[in-house]
């Protein structure tokens, strides 16, 4: 199977946790974007009903959009009852590290709305301690002086030997969030030992709006793998 058939499989499995009468936080990413194809093919069918899609993105606003999934805001509902959303990475107490398609903060600020948070990833996203793969750790910064908080995010980690990085568009842009952010990318060379402890740390930086560490907000990850799926709930 495919990695993306992977991600398919975990998609549709969460969409079997959605109820008509929901209001939904629709996720942003590439797993996440099966997922809302499946709710718009359900609401086609007539198997779903009444259901009100808070997204995550401008990007999954469209695709929701394109599919006739009616759409709210958390100012309108300000508790949405299921999220389904995608990660980077999921440690073993399904913390997770998330961002890596740019709409973190949103991400952040609709799943922190919810009364049940599904993950759905497939197996390659599993670690063992978050920040140790290597991978970005996403941080979203405003973009004025994003270098002197490049710099002051890389000393926070310097034992690990961290890189910060820019991200950047094609063509040497930088890239820009949905709220007209930019998005500085931690490289740490070991894992993050206190999660919590590093999270408070990133955000006590002016200038720093939030962070890609999803912490204790996951209450169920859905893991496609090659051997079927793994439901873990927390
Ligand atoms: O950027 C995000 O938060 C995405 O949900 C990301 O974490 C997962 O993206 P993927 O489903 O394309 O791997």
């Amino acid at each position: 199977l495919t990695q993306d058939e992977l991600k398919k499989i975990a998609a549709y499995k969460a969409a079997e946790f959605v109820e008509s009468g929901m209001v939904l936080g629709l996720g942003t990413g590439s797993t996440a974007k099966h997922a809302v194809d499946r709710i718009g093919e359900l609401l086609r069918q007539g198997k779903l009903n009444n259901i009100i899609g808070i997204p995550t993105s401008k990007q999954t606003q469209e695709q929701a959009t394109s599919l006739g999934i009616p759409l709210s805001d958390l100012d309108s509902h300000p508790t949405i009852d299921l999220a389904i959303d995608g990660a980077d990475e999921v440690d073993p107490h399904l913390n997770l590290v998330k961002g890596r398609a740019g709409s973190l903060l949103r991400e952040k600020m609709v799943e922190g709305a919810c009364k049940k948070f599904v993950c759905i990833v497939d197996e390659s996203k599993l670690v063992k301690h978050l920040g140790g793969s290597g991978l970005a750790l996403p941080i979203e910064v405003v973009p004025f002086c994003w270098k002197f908080n490049a710099g002051k995010l890389r000393n926070l980690f310097q034992d690990s030997g961290c890189v910060a990085k820019l991200r950047n568009e094609c063509k040497g842009r930088p890239f820009v969030t949905d709220n007209g952010n930019y998005i500085v990318e931690l490289y740490l060379k070991r894992e993050i030992g206190d999660l919590q402890v590093a999270g408070d740390a990133i955000l006590r930086i002016a200038g720093v709006v939030e962070h890609g560490m999803f912490l204790d907000m996951a209450t169920t990850v859905i893991v496609a793998g090659e051997l079927g799926i793994t439901i873990k709930n927390k």
